[in-house]
């Protein structure tokens, strides 16, 4: 990462990239890993004072999401739409601080890919011609192997497709690209990564074909609308798009100088060709500034495989999130998986981490320390007088790890080391432990005299409180949510303030102040239960996505079937009572304003049996809306669903959670099953009903 030859001195931006995720199938943790990896640089990024921008989004155009979409009996539009709500609720969820989420069917992306294409195509790099070769419809690739063959990347069956397209001259690159690698050692990250590149480009680079004929579902070429531009270029363009590429407006000029070039594309291994040959030759052909690194996590394997929709073996984090907790997830990735390398993920090892390093480990520290701050000290962090109790060499040395800690971790996180960073802490958290046993504040021996065994408790609370503070400003980034509870219960407000004041920029040993009124302790990780793993085991198979590898050898189209069909066919056969309730004209009528909103997002609230939480589309607004029906439909079935809302309903507040709006639903049979209600026609969201 260009951290060290970008520093906030000199350039105080810092720009970093998820790949933008195909809607053809739901997340997975595959997709969360990279997208919890850039959250937490991001968020470090913040607290060193960088003015950070953080982009996330969708890759909605191409072959595989026409072809998805069509399986699933849904325009293209609409399949994204759904899909791409599902990955933007996922993130909301897990509290990730994107600063943007690009859609490539939004306007201000198709602006800036065509104006990127007829660039080139002025400057002489695009030309007409034709292709006859194989393509791999699921990696979106050209790829040379004889009819028949399969792809040479993944495996799948490739199909001959023979179409006119227009072609960009990167054998022009050759040279110019291992010059670049040359010249910028830094670019590709890690090491393996940049010889497999230097690899490709040095076995000759062909003409790459930059779009397509067959099929409509992408941007137009700028002036031969029977082209659709190649998804991977509209793909690539949306780090650009996003900041501003292609619009007029001043703003968005002003953001796309002050953030291009970006600092970090974050990307999955499998995707490095087309980050470090393919779009650099494009911005070297246009003119534009490159990047200043692709750094590339490994993969997330399960059960030995690369976690994946087409194979089947995902795991979707919101099993996680529901069991263990967001932050639990966030260490577990970061903290097991050495960056850059494959990883296995298995629940039993989440659930060992968990309970050793985050219950037993950090969050049993912060108890005791916290819970004897309250119990020896009223809650105020005590006075060590040093005249009485002169700090000892058990004080020295937890101070000095920790100053070493600060030091070593940052090094170490900013060098994407966030495994060895995060053991690097926790090196601190079983230090402190020690002492703390070792010092036993808790046992008075007979024969110290009471002032001199208040002392000793102040001084080892006060140290022990003080590791645990430049311990949580350090892991802030990575376990945001429990950072910010211990930060209040030291009585030290909100670690997001301390991030944004540049507290946490200058965090040295001896921060805390005597006096400092803790609060009262919370929960931080209780222990997972024997059946956490069975608990996680069964939500994943009670979850119908289950992707099925389909006979064509693209992803499965991941629509779920209902777990239980809604109660419908025997309860609409029973008489519908009449509750005689009062006519009304239609003035009142009116009053009441229905409109069609499509779900976005579904999900279970935790604790909640009865209650989804929903994210709907009006057109004009986006809104959440809890519904009592979890009973009888499972989320998953509902998303991308067309369903009817009273939109004028004033909010209400279930569970914390606020509720805008009510669904339509008919009510049947002795328990009232809910069937929403819906359309036979296709009907335009946000459409009112009168
Ligand atoms: O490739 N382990 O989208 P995609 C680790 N749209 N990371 C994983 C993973 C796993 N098992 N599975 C997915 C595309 N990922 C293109 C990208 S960018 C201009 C266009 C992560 O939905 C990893 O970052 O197939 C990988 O590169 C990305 O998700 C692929 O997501």
């Amino acid at each position: 990462m260009s951290s060290s030859a970008n520093s906030p001195e000199k350039d105080p931006s810092f720009y970093i990239t998820t790949p933008i995720y195909y809607v053809n199938a739901r997340p997975h943790l595959g997709h969360a890993y990279s997208t919890i990896v850039c959250d937490a640089i991001a968020r470090r990024k913040r607290s060193q004072g960088y003015a950070t921008w953080f982009l996330t989004g969708t890759d909605e155009h191409g072959q595989k999401i026409e072809r998805s979409a069509a399986k699933a009996g849904r325009t293209p539009g609409e399949f994204a739409a759904a899909i791409s709500g599902e990955f933007r609720g996922l993130w909301d969820r897990m509290g990730i601080t994107y600063d943007d989420f690009i859609r490539t069917t939004e306007p201000r992306h198709k602006r800036g890919v065509q104006k990127l294409f007829a660039e080139l195509k002025a400057k002489g790099f695009i030309y007409k011609g034709s292709y006859t070769g194989q393509y791999c419809v699921s990696d979106e690739a050209f790829v040379e192997v004889p009819p028949g063959a399969p792809c040479p990347d993944c495996g799948r069956t490739t199909e001959t497709i023979s179409e006119e397209n227009y072609f960009f001259k990167l054998s022009a690159f050759e040279r110019r690209l291992l010059e670049f690698y040359e010249a910028n050692p830094g670019f590709i990250e890690p090491e393996a990564r940049r010889n497999e590149v230097i690899a490709f480009v040095r076995g000759g680079l062909k003409d790459l074909s930059v779009s397509r004929t067959s099929f409509s579902w992408g941007i137009p070429v700028p002036g031969d609308e029977k082209h659709v531009v190649y998804v991977w270029m509209d793909a690539l363009t949306n780090y650009m798009t996003a900041l501003g590429y292609g619009a007029d407006e001043p703003e968005l000029k002003a953001r796309f100088a002050k953030f291009w070039p970006a600092d970090v594309h974050l990307v999955g291994k499998e995707i490095i060709r087309f980050h470090c040959v393919y779009w650099p030759a494009f911005l070297l052909a246009a003119g534009l500034p490159v990047p200043r690194s692709v750094v590339a996590n490994g993969w997330l394997l399960f059960d030995k495989a690369k976690m994946s929709k087409s194979v089947g073996n995902i795991v979707r984090a919101e099993t996680v999130l529901e069991v263990l907790g967001g932050d639990a997830l966030r260490y577990f990735l970061l903290r097991e998986v050495s960056f850059g390398h494959d990883g296995n993920f298995t629940f039993e090892a989440l659930v060992q981490r968990y309970n050793g390093d985050l219950a037993n480990g950090y969050g049993n520290l912060v108890s005791r320390v916290v819970n004897m701050v309250h119990k020896y000290f009223g809650g105020v962090l005590p006075e060590i007088a040093p005249e009485a109790v002169a700090t000892g060499p058990a004080e020295a040395a937890i101070a000095g790890q920790a100053t070493e800690t600060i030091l070593e971790f940052g090094a170490q996180f900013d060098g994407m080391d966030f495994s060895r960073a995060l053991e690097t802490v926790w090196a601190l958290v079983g230090a402190v432990d020690g002492y703390l046993t070792s010092a036993a504040p808790w046992k008075k021996k007979p024969d110290v005299a009471d002032e001199d065994f208040a002392a000793m408790q102040a001084r080892v609370l006060a140290t022990a409180a003080e590791a645990i503070r430049v311990m949580t400003g350090l892991v802030h980034p990575i376990l945001p949510e429990s950072a910010a509870k211990v930060w209040r219960q030291l009585g030290l407000g909100e670690i997001e303030d301390a991030a944004k004041s540049g507290e946490l920029k200058q965090l040295a040993w001896g921060g805390l102040r005597a006096g400092t009124r803790f609060n009262e302790p919370a929960p931080l990780f209780p222990r997972a239960e024997k059946d956490a793993v069975e608990r996680m085991e069964n939500l994943e198979k009670d979850n119908t996505l289950t992707a099925v590898a389909a006979a064509s050898g693209t992803e499965a189209v991941a629509v779920a079937e209902p777990v239980a069909a809604a109660p419908v066919v025997d309860a609409v056969k029973e008489a519908v009572k009449h509750e005689g309730i009062a006519q009304i004209g239609i003035d009142d009528f009116v009053k009441v304003e229905l409109r069609v909103a499509q779900i976005l997002v579904a999900e279970r609230v935790p604790k909640a049996d009865k209650l989804l939480r929903l994210e709907v589309d009006l057109g004009y607004e986006q809104r959440q809306i809890l519904a009592g029906i979890a009973q009888y439909y499972a989320p998953e079935t509902l998303i991308g669903r067309k369903v009817v809302i009273v939109a004028n309903l004033a909010p209400r507040k279930m569970r914390g959670l606020e509720s805008n709006g009510m669904l339509l639903a008919a009510s049947v049979g002795d328990e009232g099953a809910p069937v929403l209600a819906g359309f036979l026609e296709d009907v335009p969201v946000g459409a009112r009903l009168r």
